[in-house]
């Protein structure tokens, strides 16, 4: 199973195919280390012998990420050459983009789950670090496996230990706050959150 580990800088061997990937997967290693310790059915970036987590490639466009996000929200169309360039967008905003997905090693290496972490670099709380948790979808073939529940866990440890965020927000509808109370997010007294949408 080694042969499908991550392992290069900035782009990974999976099978025998180099991904350029959205960020240095090594980050995880810390992170995937300690998940390890409390949940021994992740190897490596291998959960339960059968899914990869790894870091967003550019190539995933042909694995079904963006169809993988209509579950959650409209994404409209646009062609891979548009996915490749906001993908290279994001990749040159250093230390700010990390969408992590699981891969189905036994089903032509589909994206069936994914979840992202925005850092967002400010001013106050001693040049601080602010995270956001967004767009945490699980394709609805393979829910009930905890994999949403893996992928917030992670990226919360990794948004704490790795990029050193002083908090960490989601936003999400009424009846999943139980859902991500368990990781540890909560209402926070007297803050409410607000939002103004445009015409499109
Ligand atoms: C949910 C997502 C948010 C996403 C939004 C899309 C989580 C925790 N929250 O609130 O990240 O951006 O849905 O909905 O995944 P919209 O297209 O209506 O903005």
């Amino acid at each position: 199973m080694t042969e499908r580990l991550i392992h290069d800088h900035s782009s990974s061997i999976n099978g025998n195919q180099k991904l350029n990937l959205l960020f240095d997967a090594h980050l995880l290693q810390s992170a995937f280390k300690q998940y390890a310790l409390k949940d021994p059915k992740l190897q490596g970036n291998i959960y339960n012998g059968r899914y990869l987590i790894r870091p967003l490639a550019a190539s995933d466009y042909d694995h079904g990420y963006v169809d993988l996000l209509r579950q959650l929200t409209e994404c409209g169309k646009y062609s891979s050459e548009d996915f490749e360039k906001r993908f290279s967008d994001m990749k040159q905003c250093v230390n700010t983009y990390y969408i992590l997905i699981i891969e189905d090693l036994d089903s032509d290496k589909q994206i069936i789950g994914s979840t992202t972490l925005v850092c967002e670099k400010k001013f106050i709380r001693q040049l601080g670090i602010r995270g956001r948790i967004e767009d945490v979808v699980v394709d609805h073939h393979y829910r009930g496996q905890q994999l949403g529940k893996l992928l917030i866990e992670l990226l919360t440890k990794f948004a704490k230990e790795q990029c050193d965020c002083y908090k960490v927000s989601l936003e999400c509808k009424d009846n999943l706050v139980g859902f991500y109370q368990q990781f540890g997010y909560d209402h926070e007294d007297k803050q409410n959150y607000l939002c103004q949408r445009f015409q499109k």
